[in-house]
């Protein structure tokens, strides 16, 4: 098989004092942190689609990447060359999972029976690439986004037939899934919400979407698909206002259509900040509801708002992210995904080296630091300390739940002196720095 990335060899772990570009400083897959290898906490995922498809290019101007399969005769060789590329990156940079749209892997066709088609032959070669360099797919998931008939929406679409098409296509991308043996399977909303109430009837379209969710449930079901289904939430972008907006929005949609047991989520950092939460926040939030599933570790640009999706880099976001990773027990059967792309101007093949590596550095840093910071137990003292008061006394007895609105009056009456303590904040930041500087 041909050689994709001649110019890079397996990349290694060298320690922090390499100056060495193409190595590791800090993710070494078999060092224990806690009670697992790195590996094993982290479960890095490469996203085919920024990886392999994305051409770099933007509102402006048009693709600028350089890749060695450019030079493929036809939409199929060029898909099979991808694949051997991906496999190839997967080998080098000691990754152990990848997660892919089913249009992104493989072209569409003219027709349905035709992309399903073609989708048959490539994940035929991709199951033998898996085989030969021992891969796993983290998750799998539908493009219901791109190609133009997808204008309205998918399930949430005004036109049925679109329906019928969109449902078609996620029976086709689970079961490639599941012959894969994907751990997840993956709904983002894609263009699921609306531009404008004046032309749309918002809950014909939710309705549709949860029923669009529930025959999902269904048919996994029937064809023993057993993977972890993932909603993945995004405030924007495509539509002015997406259905599945942030992870309280999405918990009040599964619960409102009896779907809360069927779906955890998978929390990307450039969404949570699109909806003005930090990445730790929603991570947080879903690990406090046991519905933490998997991440898509990115990050945006505070000076833009937009989904940038840009390699993670920074330490202080990663640590306090993998705190929560930690604390919910892992992330299995989730991972951690790099649905993140090189910039425009990053067009080298050795970019997409570069940038894996200073985000699988990132999180490796992250997880040291977040494992220490538990186990020194400052911040989780801290916090049971704050609330101690709900462990004793007329606290014990609202958690318990055996007062009401006279008995806490009468205590509320008799009690002339009520003392506060303060919040610490900046002495906890302070904290959370010397870990990471000392580290
Ligand atoms: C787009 C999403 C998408 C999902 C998978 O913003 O991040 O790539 O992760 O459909
Ligand atoms: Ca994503
Ligand atoms: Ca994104």
């Amino acid at each position: 098989m041909r050689e994709y990335f001649p110019n890079v060899a397996k990349v290694k772990f060298e320690g922090r004092d390499s100056k060495n570009l193409f190595a590791f400083k800090y993710y070494n897959p078999d060092e224990v942190v806690g009670d697992k290898t790195m590996k094993e906490h982290l479960r890095y995922t490469l996203s085919y689609w920024h990886t392999l498809t994305g051409g770099g290019s933007d509102p402006f101007g048009s693709a600028t990447m350089l890749r060695p399969w450019d030079d493929a005769e036809t939409s199929i060789e060029m898909a099979k060359q991808r694949l051997e590329a991906s496999f190839e990156l997967m080998d080098k940079l000691d990754i152990e999972y990848f997660a892919f749209h089913d249009r992104d892997i493989a072209p569409e066709g003219k027709t349905l029976a035709e992309s399903n088609a073609i989708l048959d032959e490539i994940i035929d070669y991709c199951e033998e690439l898996m085989k030969k360099y021992d891969k796993k797919l983290l998750w799998g998931t539908a493009n219901l986004f791109s190609n133009p008939r997808f204008v309205h929406g998918a399930s949430t679409s005004c036109n049925a037939d679109i329906f019928a098409f969109s449902a078609a296509q996620i029976k086709k991308a689970m079961e490639i899934t599941k012959r894969l043996g994907g751990k997840n399977y993956v709904f983002w909303g894609g263009r699921e919400g609306y531009e404008t109430l004046l032309n749309t009837d918002m809950k014909l379209e939710q309705d549709n979407l949860a029923r669009l969710l529930k025959m999902s449930v269904d048919y996994a079901k029937e064809i023993g698909f057993e993977g972890q289904f993932l909603i993945e939430p995004k405030p924007k972008e495509p539509t002015k206002h997406q259905y599945d907006f942030d992870v309280a929005t999405v918990m009040g949609f599964l619960k409102n259509y009896g779907l809360d047991k069927d779906f955890k989520v998978n929390i990307e950092a450039n969404h949570a900040t699109l909806a003005q939460h930090t990445f730790q926040h929603e991570v947080h939030l879903a690990r406090i509801n046991g519905i933490l599933g998997s991440l898509d570790v990115n990050q945006g640009d505070p000076m833009l708002g937009w989904d940038t999706d840009q390699f993670p880099t920074n330490i202080y976001d990663a640590v306090l992210v993998m705190y929560e990773v930690l604390k919910n027990g892992g992330i299995q059967p989730g991972g951690l995904n790099f649905d993140a792309k090189v910039r425009r101007a990053s067009f080298e093949p050795e970019d997409l080296f570069l940038a894996y590596i200073a985000g699988m550095d990132t999180f490796a840093k992250g997880l040291q630091i977040a494992q220490k910071l538990l186990d020194g137990e400052e911040l989780e003292t801290f916090v049971k300390e704050r609330y101690s008061s709900y462990t004793e006394g007329i606290g014990a007895q609202i958690v318990e739940g055996s007062v009401g609105f006279k008995e806490l009056e009468a205590y509320a009456l008799g009690n002339t002196e009520i003392v506060n303590k303060s919040g610490r904040q900046e002495m906890l930041e302070g904290l959370v720095n010397q870990y990471i500087y000392n580290s």
